[in-house]
Formats: C-alpha cells, sequence, structure tokens
C-alpha cells in the first residue's frame, strides 16, 4: 500500500490549538536541537495510527487529552528515515506542562506565532495552522 511516505517512519507534530492560540514547546534534546521550538508530538509506533500516535504523545510529554482534528497538507523530511507530518488538534482536558522533553511551553497568538525559533521543518505547517487561527 501506498502511504505517500516512501517506507520512512512518520514522526508526528501536533498543532495543539486552544481559545486561538496554538501551543509551541521547547525542547531538551538531543543537544543540537535543545532550546529550538516544536510542535509537540514523537515517532508513530510500527501499527499504530498517526493520529492515535498523536493522542498517545500529547498525553505522554504534556499530559493533555486531545481530539486530531485534521491533517495539516504536506510532509517534510526530517532525516533519510523520518518525515514529519502535522495534525491540527483540540485541547480536550488539561493544562499542558513540560513532562518530558521539553522545558517551556508558550501559546501564541497568531501576531506571535514567530516569536520563538522554530525547528525548520516545522516552519511550513505552523504558518499554515497559523492562517486558519485567524480566519
Ligand atoms: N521533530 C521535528 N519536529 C517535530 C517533532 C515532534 C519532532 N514537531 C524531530 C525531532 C527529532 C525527531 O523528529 O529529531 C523525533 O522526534 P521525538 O521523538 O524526539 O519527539
Ligand atoms: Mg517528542
Amino acid at each position: 500500500m501506498d502511504d505517500g511516505t516512501n517506507g520512512r517512519r512518520v514522526v508526528v507534530g501536533g498543532a495543539v490549538c486552544d481559545k486561538g492560540r496554538l501551543l509551541a514547546a521547547r525542547r531538551t534534546a538531543p543537544p543540537a536541537l535543545a532550546g529550538r521550538w516544536e510542535l509537540p508530538g514523537g515517532k508513530v509506533e510500527p501499527g499504530e495510527r498517526v493520529d492515535e500516535a498523536l493522542v498517545r504523545e500529547l498525553r505522554e510529554e504534556l499530559g493533555i487529552e486531545v481530539e486530531p482534528v485534521a491533517r495539516v497538507a504536506g510532509e517534510w523530511p526530517l532525516t533519510q528515515e523520518l518525515v514529519l507530518h502535522v495534525w491540527r488538534a483540540r485541547l480536550l482536558a488539561g493544562a499542558p506542562r513540560p513532562l518530558q522533553d521539553h522545558d517551556e511551553l508558550r501559546w501564541l497568538a497568531p501576531d506571535e506565532a514567530f516569536d520563538v525559533d522554530w525547528l525548520d521543518q516545522d516552519r511550513p505547517a505552523v504558518a499554515a495552522v497559523v492562517e486558519t487561527l485567524k480566519g
């Protein structure tokens, strides 16, 4: 089956939105990425759907419950083996806390969306999601 990933493992990032703002998370690892901001998430496990992985990762990393809304069009290569997909998600329950992998979180209004130093591969999806928030 052609899932469009050319055999690469999918990393899912969550564009979590609440009250018109987008959640950004600052990474603590690996050293090359520490201090950069991302749409939180992680690797999809074998046999797991991407939207399921998103719910699991955000529960593990931030202690929140989210509802996946829709995939953001596009995919962004991370390495030869990994490719980033982004899903918009709605905050259902909990207040995000950096439980693992992050040391700071911010809720960004559309006009602040690029005040943080996003990982390069996350930027196009952030831009697309910010447009939907302005709508
Ligand atoms: N990554 C890039 N953008 C993102 C996420 C969640 C992850 N929005 C990159 C960083 C790591 C790799 O994907 O090199 C795996 O992510 P993780 O499992 O360490 O979160
Ligand atoms: Mg992660």
